[in-house]
């Protein structure tokens, strides 16, 4: 039925009929160093996301919500925009030390804009001249030096890769975004610029040795577009078979694609508006979120997100099985904003003490509710209490049978009773913590 399905759509693309553009790289068969990078990626469960680009210099204009996007949301003709490289120079940039802090910060992984909507390379692009090594005073490849400082400090790093372009000339017709910019593309060859996405693509897999994965972002631009995923996704896998392919299309993962991410909402959440697919059991999840309102830097943005909120966050998402990939917007000069590093240093204490009960799990078996989440390890289970005033605490749908109760942080005993529906927990109040009640259970 499937093959006589799949037969027909063919027979329609070829006809002329319709246009599949949508259905990634059929016929994909991770392979098993892929397979187990997947496991990776869900044991060690959060890393640092960083959107970094020329746009940094700009702060947002003194506006709230505008960041990395204040090419589009200020109209800034493309001619004008071009400027900005000349005046990024971020002497201040210390891959040894934005790599020791994300290991400070119990981060295993960090995600960073190799090229983001406004089509500058954060790297050392021999396709266009359009790249920090050419057009900034800098002259610097900071991927490439970040890399290096990944390798040595044992952390993966993935890049962040904008299908959408509002600069190449060849990103035409132009999409839902971006078209009061003056100066854009009047024509291009769409072929082209899939091939000039895809030369790039090859340097940040061939560059930098072995990478996480690549992160796109974009391609909502453009929904009825033929992306030719097909051919960039099987293009990545063939140059390393291992990196992960995610990408934040705001669908279920197409054939092709090895996590799936949510932005700004928890898995099965959606406050944002565009998260509304459902949830995967096919590959491992990852929820990207920031720590003020911002991506990239924004010099007003004040609206920091607690510690407690972020990392309660965290173990929500770790509730789904789902990673984390907390936000910082670097500033222009190089260093991470120091609200930024106070946040990570935090939750890093944090994890210090917790981890156990965060990396190396799965979704435990009740599913995030209101008043926190479970995860499991082997035949540990962690009860998360995050949202509690104390008394009891009953788990309906809780099945698995238990032989030891204990609160994480003293090692005494919870008291629990089965019940027909689940389990009641009894937490006295001064047992309470403020982040995260953790009580462990030892299965039988
Ligand atoms: O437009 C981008 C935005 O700038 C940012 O990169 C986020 C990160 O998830 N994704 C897009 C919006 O969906």
């Amino acid at each position: 039925m499937k093959h006589h399905f799949a037969k027909a759509l063919t027979f329609l693309a070829f006809a002329g009929f319709l246009t599949i553009n949508v259905l990634g790289q059929e016929g994909y068969v991770p392979s098993a160093e892929n397979l187990e990078n997947r496991e990776w990626f869900q044991d060690n469960k959060y890393g640092l996301f960083v959107h970094w680009g020329v746009y940094s210099i700009m702060g947002g204009g003194g506006e709230q919500g505008i960041a990395e996007w204040i090419m589009e949301r200020k109209n800034i003709p493309v001619a004008q925009y071009e400027k900005l490289p000349g005046f990024f120079n971020p002497v201040e940039f210390d891959a040894a030390e934005w790599v020791s802090m994300v290991k400070k910060a119990g981060m295993k992984y960090i995600t960073i804009t190799s090229k983001h909507h406004d089509g500058f390379a954060m790297y050392d692009s021999k396709v266009s001249d359009y790249n920090i090594v050419d057009a900034t005073p800098y002259g610097k490849d900071v991927l490439g030096l970040l890399k290096k400082e990944c390798d040595k400090q044992g952390i993966k790093l993935f890049f962040y890769h904008s299908q959408l372009d509002w600069h190449h000339p060849d990103y035409y017709p132009i999409g839902r975004t971006g078209k009061e910019i003056e100066g854009r593309t009047q024509s291009g060859d769409w072929d082209s610029y899939i091939e000039y996405m895809n030369t790039q693509l090859s340097e940040l897999l061939t560059q930098y040795g072995d990478i996480g994965g690549i992160w796109f972002d974009g391609m909502w631009d453009k929904p009825d577009a033929d992306w030719k995923l097909s051919e960039t996704y099987a293009l990545i896998h063939k140059l390393q078979p291992g990196a992960l392919v995610g990408s934040n299309h705001h669908k279920m993962p197409y054939p092709g694609e090895d996590f799936m991410m949510f932005e700004r909402d928890l898995p099965g959440e959606n406050s944002m508006g565009f998260n509304n697919t459902g949830i995967s059991d096919q590959v491992p999840l990852e929820m990207c979120e920031t720590m003020n309102g911002s991506w990239g830097f924004n010099i007003i943005d004040q609206n920091y997100k607690s510690v407690k909120k972020l990392t309660q966050t965290m173990v929500r998402a770790a509730g789904y099985g789902a990673n984390f990939l907390l936000n910082t917007g670097p500033m222009p000069n190089g260093m991470i904003q120091p609200e930024n590093v106070d946040t990570l240093m935090a939750i890093g204490q944090w994890l210090e003490r917790h981890g156990e009960s965060i990396y190396g799990t799965r979704k435990g078996p009740v599913i995030p509710q209101e008043w926190g989440a479970t995860t499991q390890k082997g035949n540990m289970v962690y009860i998360h209490v995050l949202d509690h005033p104390g008394g009891t605490l009953e788990i309906a749908g809780y099945k698995p049978k238990i032989k030891t109760a204990q609160f994480f942080d003293d090692g005494s005993d919870v008291e629990v009773k089965k019940t027909k529906e689940g389990i009641i927990l009894t937490l006295p109040k001064e047992k309470l913590q403020d982040i995260d009640t953790v009580v462990v259970l030892e299965l039988k």
